[in-house]
């Protein structure tokens, strides 16, 4: 009885399957849907550290041929592995999930058509569809612009202003780290070294004032523009003070000694700034645009002995 029942429920099953309307696979509209899948695909990427794509790319320099032009829709950001300035976009494009091709330069050593593209030589540059645009603070709000969806900039002008003026005031940290550098670079003596690392932990202190207990980032409880504006400025000082400096010159050890590899800058002066910098650390688009300690360090030694070694730990 319960066998012979078994066929006829099948039988039946299969006729409703059967007689149900023809699911129609290739509509308009699902056609439109599989395209915008696809093409979602290949320009942003949900992992971000991989919508960068050459990071460590070789350095073109001089005599190079220019690389293929871009297809349209692909975008592309010349840099160079260890600028602060590129880092900036390269964060940018990072937590936009922007498929990018970095196509790293020589900057000691530029490559000839790399002037059509920005007639300064700086970097970083981005082009897309024929569009070239440089400038390190221009180049983020022009990616917001043509890629809105992602846009990271406030649209409110009063946010947006005060953030403008955030990255112009921690950008003193720059003056802090290049007075280093070029202490170095030029050979000065232990006190004029001294006198450089003062000025930079007076900057450090400006920052700190920057700093509030209320949010973990300059933007607030997310990071924004100002975070990832300044992080790569942030980054050399520590590979510079904590790295590159200490094994230079060992004498400095007792004026270097408030600043901590493993808690950069150092708890102890600079407790807000310090949580910021860890904070950042942990965000997968500063993750997908820096470089280890270690190479840090070793190519600003180079830079500073006067012979950049871009491709260091390629
Ligand atoms: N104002 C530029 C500065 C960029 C800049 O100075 N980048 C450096 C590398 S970190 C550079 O390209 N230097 C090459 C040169 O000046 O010839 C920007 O913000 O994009």
């Amino acid at each position: 009885m319960l066998a012979s029942s078994v066929p006829r429920l099948l039988t039946r099953n299969l006729d409703k399957y059967f007689s149900a309307p023809p699911i129609r696979l290739f509509t308009p509209r699902n056609l439109r849907s599989l395209a915008s899948i696809f093409r979602t695909f290949l320009t942003t990427t949900a992992a971000m550290p991989s919508s960068l794509v050459g990071k460590n790319s070789h350095h073109l320099k001089s005599g190079d041929p220019e690389p293929a032009p871009l297809v349209p829709g692909a975008a592309r950001i010349y840099s160079m592995k260890f600028c602060p300035f590129a880092q900036r976009a390269l964060i940018y494009l990072a937590k936009k999930g922007i498929r990018t091709e970095i196509i790293n330069i020589n900057l000691a050593s530029k490559p000839e058509w790399y002037f059509a593209k920005n007639p300064k030589g700086t970097v970083p540059t981005f082009e897309r569809d024929g569009q070239v645009v440089f400038e390190s603070l221009i180049v983020p709000e022009f990616l917001d612009g043509i890629y809105p969806d992602t846009s990271i900039i406030s649209a409110d002008p009063y946010t947006r202003a005060k953030q403008r003026i955030l990255v112009e005031q921690l950008s003193v940290v720059v003056g802090g780290y290049v007075g280093i550098f070029l202490a170095l670079k030029d050979n000065k003596s232990d006190d004029d070294i001294k006198e450089a690392v003062g000025k930079c932990k007076e900057a450090l202190d400006e920052c700190e004032k920057l700093a509030t207990y209320n949010a973990p980032f300059f933007a607030g409880l997310e990071p924004g523009f100002p975070d990832y504006m300044v992080f790569g400025f942030f980054d050399r000082v520590w590979a510079m003070v904590t790295g590159t400096l200490p094994e230079s010159r060992p004498t400095l050890a007792d004026d270097l000694k408030q600043f901590t590899v493993s808690d950069f800058p150092g708890c102890g002066k600079w407790p807000r700034l310090t949580r910021w910098f860890q904070a950042m650390e942990q965000l997968e688009e500063v993750k997908a645009s820096r470089q280890p300690f270690e190479i840090q360090k070793e190519f600003l030694k180079t830079y500073a002995g006067g012979n950049p070694e871009y491709d260091i730990g390629a």
